[in-house]
């Protein structure tokens, strides 16, 4: 009997094909679909180190053909921040939850944005601790009902919902550039992300970009919630946009590299 060649799929399909692992409406592969799209534009796959953290974002550990660790929960950055220091020439992003970013690793965040650290950062917002069941995040917004707060979120126990990029635009020093995207906008989070590379490439300084994103296992939510819970009331409490852009005239001198690759 004849055999006949079955046809090869091109690389790249096969590539884009490869399943995930995030739970049906997750956000998350939205977010990484827009940071794949940014590293492809701006043909760096070859010396890009991605960083994940516990909690969801860790189910990336081998979804992109990157050179990838996976770190302690909210030390994501700091880790980033050495492999930066010792190997200048690679671009790395660290990408992780907001419960990492912004309580468990909150110090590492507030200490690499003042230092003006030459790191892409990614910040998943879905306003709780998505991969442990559902609790209380400092981004949960007021009266929101959790796993931790059955009643939904008390302010005046609790305070405000954090402002991740507000904090980071408020300390770190020019060349520092800050955005919150939505995966409701995935182009406009594309370019985002893309703007972050670029600014790290450029020496600028410390990057961040937080997309609200979607949980609807943890929030009980069908597509229709899920959607109006993003675009209506994340969106009203965490305002889209760009909060700092380099100045690249007062950046000036690009920061001279010292023996150990730190940069001043
Ligand atoms: C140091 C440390 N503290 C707590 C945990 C337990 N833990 C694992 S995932 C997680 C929540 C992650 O939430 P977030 O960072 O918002 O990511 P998400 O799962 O929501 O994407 C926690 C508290 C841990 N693994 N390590
Ligand atoms: S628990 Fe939530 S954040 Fe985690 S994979 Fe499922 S939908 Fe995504
Ligand atoms: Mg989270």
């Amino acid at each position: 009997m004849e055999v006949t060649a079955q046809p090869q799929m091109p690389k790249v399909w096969r590539a884009e094909t490869k399943p995930h692992k995030f739970c049906p409406g997750c956000g998350h592969g939205i977010v990484l679909k827009a940071l794949g799209k940014a590293i492809d534009e701006l043909n760096i796959q070859h010396n890009t180190i991605f960083g994940c953290d516990i909690g969801c974002s860790l189910l990336t550990w081998d979804f992109f053909n990157l050179d990838t660790i996976q770190t302690h929960h909210g030390r994501t950055i700091p880790v980033l921040v050495g492999i930066k220091r010792v190997r200048p020439e690679l671009v790395v992003v660290s990408y992780m939850g907001d419960g990492g970013a912004y309580a468990i690793g909150a110090q590492h965040l507030v200490s690499s944005a003042n230092r003006n650290e030459l790191v892409t950062v990614i910040v998943v917002n879905n306003t709780q601790y998505a991969m442990t069941g559902g609790q209380m995040a400092p981004t949960t917004l007021p009266g929101q009902k959790t796993e931790t707060s059955p009643y939904g979120r008390d302010i005046k126990l609790t305070g405000k919902p954090m402002l991740g990029p507000e904090l980071v635009a408020s300390i770190a020093p020019e060349g520092a550039y800050v955005a919150r995207g939505t995966v409701s906008n995935v182009m406009q989070l594309k370019n985002f992300i893309k703007k972050g590379l670029e600014n790290q490439i450029k020496g600028n300084g410390f990057s961040f970009i937080e997309a609200l994103s979607a949980c609807p296992t943890n929030w009980r939510t069908n597509a229709a919630e899920t959607w109006s819970f993003i675009e209506n009331e994340m969106s009203e409490y965490f305002p889209i946009g760009e909060l700092r852009t380099p100045d690249e005239k007062k950046v000036g001198e690009k920061r001279k590299v010292t023996s150990n690759g730190a940069k001043h």
